[in-house]
Parts: structure tokens; sequence; C-alpha cells
């Protein structure tokens, strides 16, 4: 499969910059820079351009999800904190024409019942969570996947 021409957007929210240096361990040892050294290495080695961001801003989000509109030929996205208050970022992302994959460093289920429902999934073609940033480097695989098939509804879509 030719991925050659694919630019994906990568959008992180509030405290992923903290990813490492959580004292709860809770996002694993592994620094935020390390993790997104490890993105960029996966998506080279897919042949996909990567996009690779983070804010602690909603309005950023916002505003990078619109950007993604014509630039972008898929999203992975883990709104973190956000995920589950912002229905601006859920209406951003309807608004885009392309697979979208939520990814979580954590298993968001096993954890306190506020992580479990999602506005962010309401958008999403698939969910990866609670495998760190080997999740995130399956969210870019599959997401690359979808966008070189133009595939946008994942299986099951109701
Ligand atoms: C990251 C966060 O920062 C939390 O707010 C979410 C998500 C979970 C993660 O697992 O990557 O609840």
């Amino acid at each position: 499969m030719d991925m050659v021409a694919l630019t994906l957007f990568f959008l992180n929210g509030p405290n992923a910059n903290l990813y490492g240096l959580d004292p709860s361990g809770t996002y694993g040892s592994e620094s935020f820079a390390a993790i997104r050294a490890r993105c960029l290495a996966h998506a080279a080695s897919l042949g996909v351009a990567l996009d690779f961001r983070q804010s602690n801003h909603e309005g950023v989000i916002v505003d990078w999800i619109q950007e993604a509109r014509g630039k972008a030929d898929a999203i992975v996205i883990n709104a973190a904190g956000l995920t589950y208050t912002s229905i601006a970022i859920l209406d951003a992302l309807l608004a885009f024409d392309g697979p979208i994959i939520e990814a979580h460093m954590s298993n968001i289920w096993k954890r306190e019942a506020f992580r479990h429902h999602s506005f962010v999934s309401r958008a999403a073609t698939g969910v990866v969570a609670g495998l760190g940033a080997l999740g995130y480097e399956l969210a870019i695989g599959a997401a690359a996947q979808l966008a070189a098939q133009g595939a946008q509804a994942g299986v099951a879509e109701g």
C-alpha cells in the first residue's frame, strides 16, 4: 500500500506534556518528548508525514482540528481531560472529513467513572486505549491505513 502522500495530524490535549513526570506513574516513565520521537519514527517507517502537536488550551485544539480540514488525511487525537467535557472539540471533529482515531495512554474504562464517557468517541472511527505509546503507534498505523483506503467509517457503525 502506498502511503507516501498522506499527512496525519496527531493532536494531544492538556497535561500530555507531563507524561513521564507524573508521580502517580499512570502514564509510564517515557517522557512526552520520547513518545513524540517514537511516533515520528513510526510514521516515517510507514512513509507518512506526521504533524505531532500538544496544547493545554481547548480553543487551540479546536483551531488545529479546523486546520486539519484540507491539510490532513486523518487525525489521531488524545484530547486528554477535554475528552470528557468538550463539545467544541466534538463539533470540530464532526466537521473533519476523514478517519479519526481516538487514543489514550491509559485504559480509561478501568479508571474513575468520570473518564468513562468520551465526547470524542462520537466522532471517532476507532479507539485505542490502555497500551501506552504502543497504542499511539497502532493508532498512527490505523489512521494511515484507513486514510490510504479512503475509508472514513469503521466497522459496526450505528
Ligand atoms: C490522558 C489524560 O490526561 C487524562 O485526562 C485522560 C488520557 C486519559 C490518557 O490515558 O492518555 O483521562
